[in-house]
């Protein structure tokens, strides 16, 4: 379902630091692309199944969790002011449930386990029913063990009753999260036993000594007894890294190059959704301002911006007007060192040269 065919003609994007690519494609050229067609699920009833789906990000098919087969789930498209009904069937061996994030539903529909909602046991059906209040981009995703970080998420887009105060001719949803085929059960494990267990951006006796060159050697003792006694280090920016994510961007990888068709002069919504369990992006368009309308489903005054940070689980909309010459680019980056390529040795301290530059600088005090 979620496998594709590695690419054969042209590696566009072997960083291994990009999310993935987001394409604008002018329409003349779609011919040569494939549209992006996200399922849609849209009304008041919503028939959703959790449970084990095939997915292939590395070359290695695994088994990981979906809902009716897909990852990221469907997109489910409400409007304000509907009652929505979702019947949600667990097909799992383990409990599971979903959480609306960001969606202000009576307690009992929260979809937390273990405050006002028991869970989904394995095999039965809960069916979640709540009045619409609001609009926005939101997204949905299971709350039990770690079925979220192995695919239980999907994003939610609700129409306002009103219409919306920036107009625009399409709508894109570009859901960002990251992807092991290591187990999460195999990372919290390796995080108790070291915790920078990923952090493969470390800060060495090479580093130690270019920096006393710059610096001076009492300014840079002086730096690193500070870190000591914090117990930190300056280049722990995330505890999971590239060293075992691959980013994806609606659930696919940089090299499956996600597409989104445009006609000249249209204004197309994109919106971001940091679905992930713990990355960080800065996404940028390359050469084209984004125009952010909205912030964790509210509107906002409309601000234009050539890159913005989005972290775990918040949403923004934004509106492009991609000039109609050629493709553009998006690369959003996650906020932290780059993936070590799987390479022969002699390559690693190029990379460790190259992944220095990625390390961002440590917070000023
Ligand atoms: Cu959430």
């Amino acid at each position: 379902m979620n496998s594709f065919v590695p690419p054969t003609r042209r590696h566009f994007l072997q960083s291994a630091a990009a999310a993935g690519a987001l394409f604008l494609v002018p329409w003349p050229l779609q011919r040569a692309l494939a549209a992006s067609r996200a399922p849609v699920l849209s009304g008041t009833e919503f028939q959703l199944e959790i449970g084990p789906v095939p997915m292939n990000v590395t070359g290695r098919p695994i088994t990981a969790t979906g809902i009716n087969g897909q990852i990221p789930a469907p997109i489910l498209r409400w409007r304000e002011g509907d009652t929505v009904t979702l019947a949600v069937t667990n097909r799992l061996s383990e409990p599971s449930s979903i959480h609306w994030h960001g969606v202000r539903t009576p307690a009992p529909m929260d979809g937390v386990p273990g405050l006002s909602f028991p869970g989904i046991p394995p095999g039965e059906t809960f069916v979640y029913r709540f009045p619409v209040h609001q609009s926005g981009t939101y997204w949905y995703h299971s709350h039990s063990g770690f079925q979220e970080q192995t695919g239980v998420y999907g994003p939610i887009v609700i129409a306002p009753r009103d219409g919306y105060a920036q107009g625009f001719d399409r709508d894109y949803v570009v859901m960002l999260s990251d992807w092991s085929d290591e187990s999460p059960d195999t990372i919290v494990s390796n995080l108790k036993f070291q915790s920078n267990y990923y952090n493969y951006g470390q800060r060495t006796l090479g580093t130690f000594i270019n920096d006393a060159q710059r610096k001076g050697l009492s300014e840079t003792v002086a730096d690193r007894l500070e870190w000591g006694k914090m117990r930190m280090s300056p280049t722990d920016i995330l505890d999971v890294s590239g060293a075992t994510y691959t980013y994806l961007i609606n659930g696919q990888p940089a090299r499956a190059n996600w597409t989104a068709l445009f006609r000249p002069g249209e204004r197309v919504r994109l919106r971001f959704i940091n679905g992930s369990s713990m990355s960080i992006f800065d996404v940028r368009i390359d050469g084209l301002p984004m125009t952010v309308v909205q912030a964790d489903g509210n509107d906002v005054a409309p601000v234009t911006v050539d890159e913005f940070r989005i972290s775990v689980a918040e949403t923004y909309d934004v509106i492009v007007q991609p000039p109609a010459a050629a493709p553009t680019r998006s690369l959003p980056r996650p906020r932290t060192a780059p993936a070590m390529p799987a390479a022969p040795w002699r390559r690693a301290r190029a990379w460790r040269r190259r992944s220095r530059r990625w390390i961002p600088a440590p917070y000023a005090p």
